[in-house]
């Protein structure tokens, strides 16, 4: 697992080289924008069933045939095994956010999803709007407690949407 940090002496280390002006001002950006990035997973947190619970509602009024017979969300432990999976995408987001790195989504989340979800007739879309929706509130949490510039609160919501999305080749 890799943060922005880890990643940035991994490939220096590679090069064998010391930091240059490029790495110290990705640095620098890093850690200038920390407490922002601690800012907004801690409202996230602290809000975190609220934003499952309201996303998932929104989700079904919007989509209403996937709690219905036939839906993949009908029966109660398909409907929760998607709440359970929305919080899943959440919580890994925030932990994306305060890496200021995707690696953890790719190797705690993304392995296998696509599959296991075309196996289990897991609606891909679907999930991928329920995850936008997150999103959206996700933010409005960041800026309700006052981060200023919360546009980077998307990035991993975001990252998570379109791996999920990619086509199989
Ligand atoms: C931490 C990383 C991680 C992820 C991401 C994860 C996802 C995950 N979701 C699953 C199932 C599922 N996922 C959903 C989700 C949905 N169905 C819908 O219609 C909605 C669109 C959507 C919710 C938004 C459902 C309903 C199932 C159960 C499917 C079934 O068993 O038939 C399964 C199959 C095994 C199980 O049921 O637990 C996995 C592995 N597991 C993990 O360990």
């Amino acid at each position: 697992m890799r943060d922005a940090v880890t990643t940035l002496i991994n490939s220096y280390d590679l090069a064998g080289k010391y930091f240059d002006r490029n790495a110290l001002d990705s640095l620098k950006s890093y850690f200038d924008s920390g407490t922002s990035r601690v800012q907004a997973a801690t409202a996230i947190n602290a809000n975190a069933a609220a934003i499952v619970k309201q996303a998932g509602s929104k989700l079904f009024e919007e989509l209403p045939e996937l709690i219905r017979p036939g839906g993949n969300a009908y029966t109660t432990r398909r409907y929760a095994a998607c709440l359970r999976d929305m919080d899943y995408y959440l919580r890994y987001a925030t932990y994306a956010l305060i890496a200021a790195n995707m690696n953890v989504l790719d190797e705690r989340v993304l392995q296998g999803l696509r599959e296991t979800y075309n196996s289990l007739d897991v609606p891909i879309g679907s999930t991928v709007r329920g995850i936008q929706i997150m999103k959206d509130l996700a933010r409005e949490q960041a800026i309700a407690a006052g981060v200023a510039n919360a546009a980077f609160v998307d990035e991993p919501f975001d990252y998570i949407t379109r791996e999920l999305s990619e086509q199989n080749i």
